[in-house]
């Protein structure tokens, strides 16, 4: 009894001197050891390799070495001269960075490669990656390794780490329509992005009740359809902002505006876009979808697309065509006319199937490639096999595998964000729900399931603003993040919880207000 108390007791002693590894999202292949390296903050620095193909002046890596040396050693408290006397001790004051392609100055892509490998061996302290992201990645995990003794002393054990995405296409759903969030609250969900190796931003910038996109070609929509057209819009230097501050994290921005539903506030900028509903034989004042029935709809989608397409740099363009009312298309009898021409009998699926197919083609004009919500599948609208779809009713996992079944059969690549709505809350902890779902749990084969490039984190924005954003989205989006990053083997719950809970503590440590897992406290106190 005594006896495997000081046992125990041993073991506690032993992990107490290095804490375990608690790496966020858990790397692919990783073997650490005991032995430890100290770091010298002071003497700390990031170097390109001399065969590297990326080298000083690489702005993405550049700035990564920068603001990566602020987050490791810029602890708020205490100055980073804690100690220097036991230089005996074996140190590691140099992080060597290998890039073989280079690309400093390009944007990340869905084809982006992310792989690396860290290597911290008495040799060698050495960061090797095919592209710049895949640094980012890697110097992201270095970060992670890094931790503190009692004494404040930084070590980094000997580790390696062989790493990469199991999808490539991780995004996280801000809207920014519902409620208006603050430049600055979004360039900061783009660093707590990166921290969990999030890759994809998408925006989904206009809805129903507010248009805060400053258009060039159209700037009656934000000054007639945003909340406030002094302080509540995003002007295209604004929007240039983000985009740079997500590639320079390997983060790439997919906006969205979403039509022909979702469109009340583009109304009141552009007279004539939506269906006037009728009351009987009489308009009743009120507006429905835009209206697909007449030319200058299309001409005006050409020329706001266009100005999207050359605003927005990267080759997807999100394109709604979620949950169309066609209540107020059957009430207007000019659409009523336009559907007994056309021979659609009552089938408003068909005239809405009309109109994503003159936009998709519009688009495609334009040498962009389009992702689509899921009715637009559902609907049978034809559709360039690069269309990407992305399934978002909840329902049941049964009704989401099955949608993910029937479109990777058609042979489209899927995204899935069904059952991850950060939105929604429940009391308890709730990670684990959307932590535990297997995007690849349906009927299919091999070739089907390579067609799910990944998913998206959803925050829906009727209930959040800048006030709760950042406590609902962190550390909750990470469990989708390692979802998508991770082995898919990677399931253990309590292995999840303990790495996540130290995680969040990392994040509060970076000054991200993120909430807690439960019951706790964090080792390295805040404010
Ligand atoms: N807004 C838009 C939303 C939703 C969708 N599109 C939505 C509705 C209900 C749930 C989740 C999302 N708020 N434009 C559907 C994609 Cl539960």
């Amino acid at each position: 009894m005594a006896g495997s108390t000081i046992w125990f007791s041993l073991l506690l002693a032993a992990a107490s001197a290095r804490p375990a590894t608690a790496l966020w999202p858990w790397p692919h292949y990783i073997q650490s050891s005991d032995q430890r390296y100290a770091i010298l903050p002071k003497n700390f620095d990031f170097q390109y390799h001399d065969g590297s193909a990326a080298q000083p002046g690489c702005s993405v890596l550049d700035q990564a070495f920068q603001r990566y040396r602020h987050l490791i050693f810029n602890t708020a408290s205490d100055s980073l001269t804690a100690r220097t006397g036991k230089q005996h001790m074996a140190e590691k004051n140099t992080l060597i960075v290998f890039v073989v392609t280079p690309g400093c100055n390009q944007l990340p892509s869905l084809e982006s490669v992310e792989n690396y490998t860290l290597t911290i061996n008495d040799e060698q302290c050495f960061l090797l990656s095919e592209t710049v992201w895949g640094a980012l990645r890697g110097l992201e995990t270095f970060s992670q390794l890094i931790w503190r003794s009692a004494d404040g002393t930084f070590f980094i054990n000997k580790t390696d780490i062989v790493d990469f995405p199991r999808f490539p296409h991780r995004g996280l759903l801000l809207d920014s329509s519902r409620h208006y969030l603050p430049l600055s609250s979004i360039l900061d969900t783009l660093d707590v992005m990166a921290y969990n190796k999030f890759n994809v931003f998408h925006w989904h910038l206009v809805d129903d009740p507010s248009f805060p996109y400053e258009s060039i070609s159209f700037p009656e929509l934000s000054r007639k359809g945003s909340y406030n057209p002094a302080t509540h819009i995003y002007t295209v230097q604004d929007v240039k902002e983000v985009i740079e501050y997500a590639r320079l994290r390997g983060i790439r921005v997919v906006p969205e505006f979403d039509t022909p539903g979702h469109t009340l506030s583009w109304g009141a900028g552009v007279p004539g876009l939506l269906t006037p509903c009728y009351s009987g034989s009489e308009p009743s004042g009120t507006f429905g979808p835009v209206n697909p029935i007449l030319n200058s709809t299309y001409e005006f989608m050409s020329t706001f697309f266009l100005e999207i397409s050359t605003v927005f740099p990267d080759f997807y363009l999100h394109l709604g065509g979620d949950e169309v009312d066609f209540s107020c298309w059957k009430s207007n009898p000019d659409v009523q006319a336009f559907m007994k021409k056309k021979g659609f009998g009552e089938d408003f699926k068909q005239l809405e199937s009309f109109y994503i197919q003159k936009l998709l083609n519009i688009i495609s004009l334009y040498g962009k490639g389009y992702m689509v919500w899921q009715e637009v599948f559902d609907n049978k609208v034809k559709l360039q096999s690069d269309t990407i779809i992305h399934v978002w009713r909840e329902e049941t996992p049964e009704t989401y595998s099955k949608e993910l079944e029937l479109i990777t059969q058609a042979g489209f690549r899927v995204l899935l964000s069904a059952p991850w709505y950060l939105n929604r809350i429940t009391y308890g902890p709730d990670w684990k729900e959307v932590y535990l779902v297997e995007p690849l749990a349906f009927d299919g084969s091999p070739e089907q399931k390579a067609r799910v490039i990944g998913g998206e984190a959803c925050m829906w924005g009727e209930y959040v603003d800048n006030t709760n954003l950042v406590p609902r989205l962190w550390p909750r989006a990470g469990a989708i993040a390692e979802r998508l990053w991770s082995n898919h083997r990677v399931t253990d719950l309590e292995f999840a919880f303990k790495r996540l809970t130290k995680f969040r503590c990392e994040l509060v440590r970076r000054g991200v207000q993120a909430q807690p897992l439960g019951v706790g406290y964090c080792e390295q106190e805040f404010e």
